[in-house]
């Protein structure tokens, strides 16, 4: 079967070759008149040179590339259900959506970033951010799975989301929209120098990589669009880009566009945290859910959290400044040694580029313009190192190479255009197909870019594929970018909007990656380790069914004496101890997804039966030759019924205790 799927797979490719090869045949840049081919073809059987964790914006997942093939390989459930996993619909992984507002089972997943030691890609984790109801997950790269989520109060629109630091000591969440902090019944048009906008820092251990909100910045209510670390020698800082400096509450895509110029706000998050850890800031009542999932019980518990802890910025002198940016700069990014912050106005035809050294130097002679609600704000000229007149409209988002060359996108005129460092020339330009958003370079947005490609990230796609109704497919594209000059070479069709994407060479995480979990470490309370631990258990209107599963058979796989009205709970142990063994589990009438269970794992549906009858249930993933033998049944009587819960292990009737 896994084989016919791979064969499956190399056809897909290949005709995805095909394909482009027909429709660049009218240019003589068509992929059979170069390499093309070849530098993306990897060969039945062998494995891709980068990992690139692709976001999938209003999907609420992430999905996981090989590159150069663009072969998808998983799609990681994150912030919405996923029947495919179970992801949200067992009784595990329910409490992972879990926020102040209920269960929430969906989101909108923009910016995945991944762990760094010493300013490089490390491969431990991804992070990446929920916008919609603020959250920010975790996601373990040794199993691939998100295993936590916190959300950030005060926030809302957690778009300026979630970057680490050079050596992951924080995350970061940055609100879009300004909000009255706490919330509040208040007239929006009061909007104006009362709404707060929290910038938030969630610690990091460094030993699981757990995060904890250490405080948050109540910043005036501007929209906090987008943000980076400084690495380097501006490590120590954090910077946001800002539009709707003008807090306007209405009709933004006028009343926002007044100001010439916006901010990019500069943090100094170490002066802020060693306040804090002398006892600065405010405490604050708050309620946000903080999910955790472990890995020994296999399930996860939601915590509501109380307590917030708030800083006013014009408390700690000298630890924020507002950079004057043209035209409601979107991208916020740092070059690997630190020295450049780029700004990109999305209204403007030229990127914007800081100088980290000139800023510091305009702070240290106090060379202010005023201020903003008492944070100073520092003079354009001072600190601007150069802009890049590319003659390209719309530019987003910014990447490095690591070889002194950084690469904007240009949504308005789509392309990518690639321009160097300090001379601030134009080098060379493509076009993307189209209106395309984020790029990535593999490490590209960290202190050591691995630039052998770029991906751009396009929102369009209209007839570059076939046809699939009235929504067609988002895509990346793949670029060489070992030479002077980008060469396209490779577009597919992305899982939900490409927001950004985070790449690593696979040899940093493939060494680290799960088989099994270990059936002597599993800790699930209702665990059955063999079968003879099976068993089923009657408590007033609720069964629970511990049961096990193993090529190819359930114990038990006959159950007796259950009612309409039960709430049964099928809790089932995959017994397996071999790579690439999952089985299924599915039961006719369940109100929820089948399970898709690792060796080792545990894992919980219910099934509340409707109506009186035999009701078989099935292993949903085809495990062996006989899988389809791997089945049972369980009989249903009338509430009420006298028929005694019993239930067949190995062949023998047991009656339950
Ligand atoms: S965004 S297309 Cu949500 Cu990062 Cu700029
Ligand atoms: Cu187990 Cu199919």
């Amino acid at each position: 079967m896994k084989t016919l799927f791979k064969s499956v797979l190399a056809l897909l490719t290949i005709s995805l070759m095909v394909v482009s090869c027909v429709q660049n045949s009218n240019d003589s840049s068509g992929a059979l008149s170069s390499s093309k081919a070849e530098k993306v073809y990897v060969a039945p059987g062998e494995h891709d040179d980068f990992y690139a964790f692709v976001s999938g914006g209003f999907s609420g997942q992430l999905a996981v590339y090989g590159l150069p093939s663009g072969r998808l390989f998983k799609v990681i459930p994150v912030f919405s259900v996923d029947a495919e996993k179970a992801y949200g619909f067992n009784e595990e992984t329910k409490p992972m959506l879990n926020t102040s507002h209920g269960f929430i089972p969906w989101d909108d997943a923009h910016h995945p970033d991944i762990s760094q030691t010493n300013g490089v890609v490390d491969g431990r984790y991804v992070y990446i951010n929920g916008n919609n109801t603020p959250r920010i997950a975790k996601i373990d790269l040794t199993t691939f799975e998100t295993t936590e989520i916190i959300e950030i109060p005060n926030s809302a629109g957690n778009h300026s989301s979630s970057y680490v630091t050079e050596n992951t000591e924080y995350v970061v969440a940055g609100t879009r929209f300004g909000v009255p902090v706490p919330q509040r019944d208040m007239p929006i048009a009061e909007y104006k120098g009362n709404f707060k906008g929290a910038l938030s820092f969630l610690k990091v251990d460094p030993e699981d990589g757990g995060m904890d909100i250490k405080f948050q910045i109540l910043m005036p209510g501007f929209d906090y669009d987008k943000a980076h670390p400084g690495r380097g020698d501006s490590h120590g800082w954090f910077f946001f880009t800002t539009y709707n400096s003008e807090e306007a509450h209405s009709l933004l895509e006028v009343n926002a566009s007044q100001n010439d110029k916006d901010f990019i706000a500069a943090v100094n998050w170490k002066k802020i945290e060693e306040y804090v850890n002398n006892g600065g800031g405010k405490k604050m009542p708050a309620n946000y859910a903080h999910n955790v999932y472990d890995e020994h019980t296999h399930t996860a518990t939601s915590t509501m959290k109380k307590e917030v802890l708030t800083v006013d910025p014009t408390e700690v002198p000298g630890a924020i400044y507002f950079l004057p940016t043209p035209k409601s700069p979107h991208g916020c990014d740092v070059s690997p040694t630190g020295e450049y912050i780029v700004g990109s106005g999305k209204l403007s035809a030229d990127v914007t580029v800081h100088s980290f050294t000139k800023m510091m130097d305009a702070i240290n002679n106090k060379k202010f313009d005023g201020d903003a609600y008492g944070i100073p704000i520092l003079n354009y000229e001072d600190i601007l190192a150069g802009s890049v007149k590319s003659g390209g409209l719309g530019p987003l988002h910014t990447e490095f190479d690591g070889k002194g060359n950084a690469y904007t996108t240009f949504f308005i005129s789509s392309e990518v255009v690639k321009w160097k460092l300090g001379t601030w020339e134009v080098i060379d330009r493509k076009p993307t197909y189209y209106s395309v958003g984020h790029l990535m370079i593999p490490g590209g947005n960290s202190g050591q870019p691995f630039g052998k490609y770029v991906l751009a990230m396009n929102k369009i796609t209209k007839d570059r594929y076939l046809p699939t109704g009235p929504e067609v497919t988002q895509s990346a594209q793949l670029y060489d970018i070992t030479g002077e000059k980008m060469e396209l070479l490779l577009d597919f069709p992305t899982v939900g909007e490409p927001h950004y994407a985070a790449g690593i060479p696979a040899d940093i995480v493939a060494k680290n990656s799960r088989k099994i979990f270990r059936l002597e470490e599993n800790q699930h309370p209702y665990a059955a380790k063999t079968e003879a631990e099976a068993k089923v258990v009657r408590k007033g209107n609720e069964v629970h069914i511990n049961m096990t599963m193993i090529r190819s058979h359930f114990a038990p796989d006959n159950i007796e004496g259950i009612q309409v009205g039960d709430k049964v709970y099928f809790h089932v142990t995959n017994l397996e101890q071999d790579y690439d063994v999952p089985h299924g589990i599915s039961m006719i009438g369940a109100n929820t997804s089948e399970l898709l269970i690792m060796p080792g794992q545990t894992e919980t549906f219910v099934w509340e039966p409707k109506q009186v009858g035999v009701w078989p249930f099935y292993c949903t993933d085809f495990c062996s030759a006989l899988h389809q033998e791997m089945q049972g049944y369980v009989r249903v009587s009338p509430k009420g019924s006298s028929v005694p819960i019993s239930f067949t292990l190995d062949d023998d009737a047991v009656d339950a205790e």
